[in-house]
């Protein structure tokens, strides 16, 4: 822009309006869009009444030239109401009585109509050949059979609930790692059974079509997969609800394992479309990005507008999420950027090609990677951008279907809940308020009360280096109006503050939503806790500790403001999906009945049930047998992708999740070089007794992360040398299992004999892989951090082994080493780390400085500490394992008291104690049959 349209843009705008209130939910702006459609009206019907103003004078000339004007009025009017009636009739009220006729009804239930659906979609939307189907068109045929019946049921669950005047929740998340949708949406929808007989006729077998779908992998871990557990639920219990995130075109990397290294690959999951989602082109948001703010004068008063910048849109891509037996259907709306004009024509008629496309580019970047980061932050424009983009969609969306209600601002709350997963969709609150303020003239007492009275914030982390700041510099220059309102928000609350602590800097300080350092930092969970309704951690320890230590000073202010929602999962994916063989046998045990898989605490019976109807045994068989298949699966999945064999009958030991330091894969490889050193000191005889075990990692790492990275690649180099010593590998190997994510995790978790959850105390925000792997019959080895306390609780302490430092003793060895104690290092330690520095199992030179690190003080998360527990721990898992039948019967019980930790008992938390929303039922729509 020139300067002197900067100039003359800048100028004081000034408008009147009538006087605005709260009450008045069309502002000015809506005003001038009512005023410009009226304005085309009437410049419309001007132009009409001008020809025939002109008809007429013609007539008039000719026949009765004495005729006076007030008869050419009379007509006037007459044309005028004639012109009025004339509006079309919708496409709706034209056929009404014929669409639901013509409407075909979606839903095939039997042989012959699913095999009919599948096939039409292989000729009609995929444009195959019948003569050569291949599996991956069956896959996409298959699926848009289903989508089908879920579109409908999306679109009536939608009129349903704004037709019942319903409160509803906007679930935000950056992240959704939704995993794989047909298998579970056959599930949802009770026609497994009948899409596998169906495929069998023509030969084929459902589950090959399964594994023919890309993973949706638009999620780094535990955050981005709890979210998609709660879509699931929230469908399940009946919630009206929506999620809202980003389509990225390339989610998590693609992880590979070159020379013991991690390698990155692109992933990109639409290779061969993806059938479940629509775009929904009549919805588009423009988003600002850049600019300059200027005053503008309304009815006399100051307000400020954010002009100028670059702008794009932004459109949805809808999912939709179906619930476990109900007519319910949420939908999962993940925005998509577009550049605004599809490209510069002017510049490819000149001949420059790339630079007539470079704002399609750069618009199409904002969406198109998800940051494979997990559990720190990457403080990039790129993504301020994406958190900022989706925001201010989701707001927009969420304030278009307000407006249609027609409802004043100050019942927005009543109507609307946002929850914000982790601090990503902060900016969510500051656009609301922004567009309260300067789009409908609320004043800011008015629109921070609506926002505070809308948002709520769960906590997802206490590491210091995932709780999200922005320098306020990149703020200024992307969101210049956002960081306005921040001073704004901030300078209000610190007011208050100084009222209540009177001369206190230091909690002004920390209270503070801005960091003082060079540059400012703005700090994103200060600012969702100011503005929120309620906060939450997702473990009751983790609660804890966000009361006591992160957000203590918060807490002191507004303690009913902290609150806990314990983590769950669904079952639905991790018990059923992964581990149908399990599911089928609690099914056939409870009365043939699969309820259990909505309502899990029923299984709490199931034990009891069984010895007293004398049928335990049976059942325990079985179940061993079930077991079996999960290990075989695992197995032949090694043999495919790692090229090892392994025996089924050795106990299985798995740690599958993100490389971290604070979850300490590291501990478990310092234990595997532990056990190779002593079995070859063994002899013969007591390697006979010893109990066989291969051990699993798997998870990816940062691409950034160099230590995470060296961790993988000592694991691999340890893993190589121990499955080729011939000494050792006939009791103990190790795989690395590549790629890890959620449709692995199906295949590895139920495998378990033995789960390890072993983060240092108070670290781990909850982990919800503990949870998938018990419900699937593993016993968890553990530390007394996240949500293995409270399994712990449910299942009974004896179920369980837990071992290591406890949060309390955490925090005082750690206050030791910082003040200059020597670090514990056992003999049992020291022996492995000599063998690793003298390279014993292979060049492992990279780790030595960690090593000598860990030595002098800087072993912050405890691995020499725990060290000697671990290894007593383990030794005692060993022991129990050889117990093999007391051991089911433990992984059993544990089954059927996982009951608490199902999502549906989280959303049920979430919907009565923050969101306050009902449940609402939808009935069968009239369009199934
Ligand atoms: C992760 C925690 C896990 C927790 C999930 C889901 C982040 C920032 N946090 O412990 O590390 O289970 O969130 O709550 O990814």
């Amino acid at each position: 822009m020139s300067k002197e349209e900067l100039n003359k843009e800048s100028k004081e705008e000034n408008i009147n309006v009538n006087e605005n209130n709260e009450d008045n939910i069309l502002s000015k702006n809506e005003k001038d869009d009512e005023n410009n459609e009226e304005n085309d009206e009437i410049e419309d019907k001007e132009e009409k009444e001008e020809n025939i103003k002109t008809d007429l004078i013609k007539i008039d000339k000719e026949k009765q030239k004495e005729k006076k004007s007030k008869n050419i009025n009379n007509q006037l009017t007459k044309i005028k109401n004639h012109t009025k009636k004339e509006s079309k009739p919708s496409f709706y009220e034209i056929n009404k009585e014929k669409l639901n006729l013509l409407i075909p009804k979606l839903f095939p239930k039997d042989k012959t109509s699913i095999q009919k659906s599948i096939l039409s979609h292989i000729e009609h939307t995929l444009g195959s050949s019948k003569y050569d189907i291949k599996n991956s068109s069956l896959f996409f045929s298959t699926s848009s059979t289903i989508k089908n019946i879920l579109l409908s049921r999306m679109k009536t669950t939608e009129e349903f609930i704004t037709k019942k005047g319903a409160k509803k929740i906007h679930y935000m998340s950056i992240e959704f790692l939704l995993g794989r949708l047909l298998q579970n949406s056959l599930v949802c929808l009770e026609l497994e059974n009948n899409y596998k007989e169906a495929l069998f006729d023509l030969g084929v077998k459902l589950e090959e079509l399964y594994d023919e779908e890309k993973d949706p992998a638009l999620g780094n871990g535990g955050l981005g997969r709890l979210a998609a557990c709660y879509m699931d639920s929230l469908s399940t219990m009946n919630y009206p609800g929506y999620g809202y995130g980003i389509r990225y075109d390339y989610g998590i990397f693609r992880q590979v394992i070159q020379n013991f290294e991690q390698k990155e690959l692109p992933d990109y999951w639409l290779k061969n479309g993806n059938p479940w989602e629509s775009i929904n082109l009549d919805t588009k948001y423009t988003i600002r990005f850049y600019g300059y703010c200027r005053d503008s004068i309304v009815n006399g008063k100051k307000y400020r507008k954010w002009c100028g910048g670059d702008e794009i849109l932004a459109i949805p891509y809808d999912i939709p999420i179906p619930g476990f037996k109900t007519y319910n259907c949420n939908a999962l709306r993940l925005w998509k950027s577009f550049p605004i004009e599809e490209f510069n024509f002017d510049m490819f008629n000149k001949g420059d090609f790339s630079s007539s496309i470079n704002d399609k580019n750069s618009a199409n970047y904002i969406t198109s990677v998800l940051y494979p980061n997990d559990n720190s932050l990457n403080g990039r424009e790129l993504r301020l951008k994406q958190e900022y983009f989706f925001c201010s969609a989701t707001i927009q969306d969420i304030i278009k279907k307000y407006k249609k209600l027609k409802l004043p601002w100050k019942d927005f709350h009543k109507y609307n809940c946002i929850q914000l997963n982790d601090t990503h969709p902060t900016l969510a609150i500051i656009e609301l308020l922004r567009i309260l303020m300067d789009e409908y003239y609320l004043d800011y007492k008015d629109a921070f009360k609506i926002v505070k009275k809308s948002f709520n914030y769960t906590n997802h982390t206490v590491l210091p280096e995932a709780l999200e700041k922005w320098g306020a510099d990149i703020f200024k220059k992307i969101l210049p109006r956002h960081l306005e309102l921040i001073y704004l928000v901030n300078f209000v609350f610190l007011e208050e503050i100084k009222i209540k602590y009177p001369n206190n800097n230091e909690k002004l300080s920390k209270l503070s939503i801005i960091e003082e350092s060079n540059p400012k930092q703005i700090r994103m969970a200060n600012l969702c806790i100011i503005s929120s309704n309620k906060v939450n951690g997702v473990a009751k320890i983790h609660s804890n500790l966000i009361r006591k230590k992160l957000f203590n000073d918060f807490y002191e202010l507004s303690p009913k403001k902290f609150t806990n929602v314990t983590n769950g999962v669904t079952p639905r994916r991790w018990i059923h999906c992964s581990f149908p063989e399990l599911s089928n046998l609690l099914t056939e045990y409870n009365d043939n009945k699969n309820d259990w898989l909505g309502e899990l605490d029923i299984l709490m019976d199931l034990p009891d049930k069984l010895t007293k109807s004398s049928k335990k045994k049976e059942f325990m068989e079985k179940y061993k047998k079930a077991k079996l298949c999960a290990k075989l699966r695992l197995k032949n999945y090694v043999k495919k992708y790692c090229d090892i064999d392994i025996d089924e009958h050795f106990m299985f030991d798995i740690m599958v999740k993100r490389i971290h330091e604070y979850k300490r894969q590291f501990l478990n490889c310092l234990y595997c070089v532990y056990k190779y050193l002593s079995i070859k000191k063994m002899t013969m005889e007591e390697k006979m007794k010893l109990n066989k075990r291969v051990t699993f990692f798997g998870g990816k790492s940062a691409p950034g992360y160099i230590l995470a990275k060296n961790i993988i690649k000592l694991i691999n180099i340890i893993a190589n040398k121990i499955n080729n010593d011939e000494e050792v590998n006939p009791y103990f190997k190790i795989i690395f299992i590549p790629d890890y994510k959620v449709s692995t995790a199906e295949i590895i978790i139920p495998a378990a004999d033995i789960s390890q959850h072993i983060s240092t105390a108070g670290t781990e925000a909850s982990g919800t892989s503990c949870m998938k792997f018990v419900m699937t019959g593993s016993i968890i080895l553990g530390t007394s951090d996240g949500a293995n306390i409270e399994i712990a609780e449910e299942i009974g302490e004896n179920n369980i082994f837990l071992f290591g430092k406890k949060v309390d003793e955490v925090a005082q060895i750690r206050e030791e080493l910082k003040n200059g104690k020597r670090n514990y290092i056992s003999d049992n330690l020291k022996e492995c780390f000599d063998a690793l520095y003298l390279n014993k199992f292979g060049d492992t030179n990279f780790i030595h400085d960690y090593l000598n690190g860990l030595q002098n003080g800087g072993d912050y998360y405890c691995t020499c500490h725990d060290f000697e527990e671990y290894i007593k721990i383990q030794e005692k898992v060993d022991k129990e394992y050889q117990d093999k039948e007391k051991w089911d019967n433990i992984c059993f019980e544990n089954i059927c008291h996982m009951g608490f930790f199902s999502s549906d008992r989280c959303v049920q938390n979430y919907a009565n104690d923050i969101w306050k929303i009902k449940p609402i039922e939808v009935p069968k729509p009239d369009d199934e049959n």
